[in-house]
C-alpha cells in the first residue's frame, strides 16, 4: 500500500519477532535476551505504541555499541523477604531481570498471595505494560514503575530532577482482557516529544520549559529545557514517588545520577524497577474480577467511551488480522 510517499507493509508479529531478534543478536545480546527484548519491541509495534516500538531501535543500539549497557549481563535474584525479591540486573536490561526472577515470583504469589519485585541497575527503554500484562492474565493485580534519565523539570522549576518515571496497573476483569493503564507521570512521553520535533510540529503551552524555564510550546525548546509532570504539583508528587521507589528503594540510580556522557550513542536510562504483584482473590474475596467488571460497566455508563488500553487492543486485533503495519523504509532498516 502506497500511504503519499511512504509505503507501508504488512509483517507478521512473529516475523517482525524474528527480525528483531537478529538486530539484538547482532549487537551482541545473547540469545535469550535478545529475544526477550524483540518480544517485547514487537508487542509495542503490533499493539500500535510507537513511540517504544522500532523507533527505539537506534537508542538500545546506541547504548549496547557504547558499552553503556551490558548485553550478556547475568542477573542475579535474592530473596529479601517473604513475597519480597530483589533483583540486581547487573547493568543489563530490566526485562531479562524480570524474567530471571518469575519462577520466584510466582512461587512467592502461590505461597503469600503477594509480590514485591525491586530491581536495580537495570535499563527500561520501553512501555511498562507488557511486563504486567501475563500477570493480570494469570489472575493478579500489578502495579510497576521505572525511572528514566532527567528530561522533566519539578514544578516551577528550570532544571530536569525526574524522569519521564512511566506507572503502570493492570487488573483481571471478568469474561474481558485485563484493563491495564500505562502513564509518563510526564505531560508527554519523551519520545513522543521527539517524534513531534522530528515532525516539525508545536506541542500545547505547558507541555515543557525552555533551558531558562519558560513555557514553550517548541518540541525542539523542551527537549533543551524539560518536561513538566502531569497536573502540575499532584504530577509533581507522583514523579517524586517514582524515584523513592525505582529508585531509593531497589538500589538504582536516580534520574538525576544517570550521566550518559561518557558513551556517545547511549540513550537507556540505568536506574531501577519496582514492581508490586498481588492475588486479590485471596482472603475470600473471589468476587474481585466481576465486581472490577461492574465497576467498568458503571464508568462506560457514565459516560467515558474510552477506557485506557482499548486503543493498543483494537490495533492488536487489527495486527492479528491483517499483519503489523511497518514502512518499507523501516523493516529494510532493521534487515541491515
Ligand atoms: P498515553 O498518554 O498515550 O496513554 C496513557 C494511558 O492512557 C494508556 O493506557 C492509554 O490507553 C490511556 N489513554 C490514552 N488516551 C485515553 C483516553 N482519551 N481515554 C482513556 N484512556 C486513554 O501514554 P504516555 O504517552 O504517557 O506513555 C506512552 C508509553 O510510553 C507508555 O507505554 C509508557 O510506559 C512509555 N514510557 C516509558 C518510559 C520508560 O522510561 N521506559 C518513560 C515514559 C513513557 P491506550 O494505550 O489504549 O491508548
Ligand atoms: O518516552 O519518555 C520516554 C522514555 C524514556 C525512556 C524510555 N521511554
Amino acid at each position: 500500500m502506497i500511504d503519499g510517499s511512504v509505503e507501508i507493509q504488512r509483517v507478521s508479529f512473529e516475523g517482525l519477532r524474528a527480525r528483531l531478534t537478529e538486530v539484538f543478536r547482532q549487537a551482541g545480546v545473547i540469545r535469550h535476551n535478545a529475544g526477550i527484548l524483540a518480544d517485547n519491541c514487537a508487542r509495542c509495534e503490533r499493539d500500535g505504541v510507537h513511540s517504544h516500538g522500532i523507533f527505539r531501535i537506534p537508542g538500545y543500539l546506541g547504548s549496547l555499541e557504547s558499552g553503556w549497557v551490558d548485553g550478556r549481563a547475568q542477573p542475579r535474584v535474592e530473596q529479601a523477604g517473604d513475597g519480597y525479591l530483589r533483583v540486581d540486573a547487573a547493568n543489563g536490561f530490566a526485562q531479562p531481570a524480570l524474567d530471571a526472577a518469575r519462577s520466584q515470583i510466582e512461587d512467592s504469589l502461590a505461597r503469600s498471595g503477594h509480590c514485591i519485585v525491586a530491581i536495580r541497575d537495570s535499563h527500561h527503554f520501553s512501555a511498562l505494560w507488557p511486563d504486567l500484562e501475563p500477570f493480570a492474565e494469570a489472575g493478579y493485580v500489578g502495579f510497576t514503575t521505572v525511572t528514566g534519565v532527567a528530561h522533566v523539570v519539578p514544578p516551577g522549576g528550570h532544571t530536569p530532577v525526574f524522569g519521564t518515571n512511566p506507572i503502570a496497573f493492570a487488573t483481571p476483569v471478568a469474561e474481558a482482557p485485563p484493563l491495564i493503564f500505562d502513564q509518563a507521570t510526564s505531560t508527554m512521553a519523551h519520545g513522543d516529544l521527539q517524534i513531534a520535533a522530528r515532525e516539525g510540529k508545536t506541542v500545547p503551552m505547558g507541555t515543557g520549559v525552555d533551558r531558562s524555564g519558560n513555557a514553550s510550546d517548541s518540541p525542539e525548546s523542551i527537549l533543551e529545557g524539560g518536561l513538566s509532570p502531569f497536573g502540575g504539583h499532584k504530577g509533581g508528587s507522583i514523579a517524586l514517588m517514582v524515584e523513592i521507589l525505582a529508585s531509593a528503594l531497589t538500589g538504582g540510580q536516580f534520574s538525576s545520577e544517570v550521566d550518559l556522557s561518557g558513551h556517545p550513542g547511549a540513550q537507556t536510562p540505568r536506574t531501577g524497577q519496582f514492581l508490586l504483584l498481588i492475588d486479590p482473590a485471596r482472603g475470600d474475596n473471589a468476587a474481585f474480577a466481576r465486581r472490577v467488571a461492574g465497576l467498568l460497566e458503571a464508568v462506560r455508563s457514565a459516560g467515558q467511551s474510552r477506557l485506557p488500553g482499548e486503543r493498543r487492543l483494537r490495533h492488536r486485533r487489527d495486527a492479528e488480522r491483517h499483519g503489523i503495519p511497518i514502512t518499507r523504509q523501516d523493516w529494510e532498516a532493521l534487515a541491515k
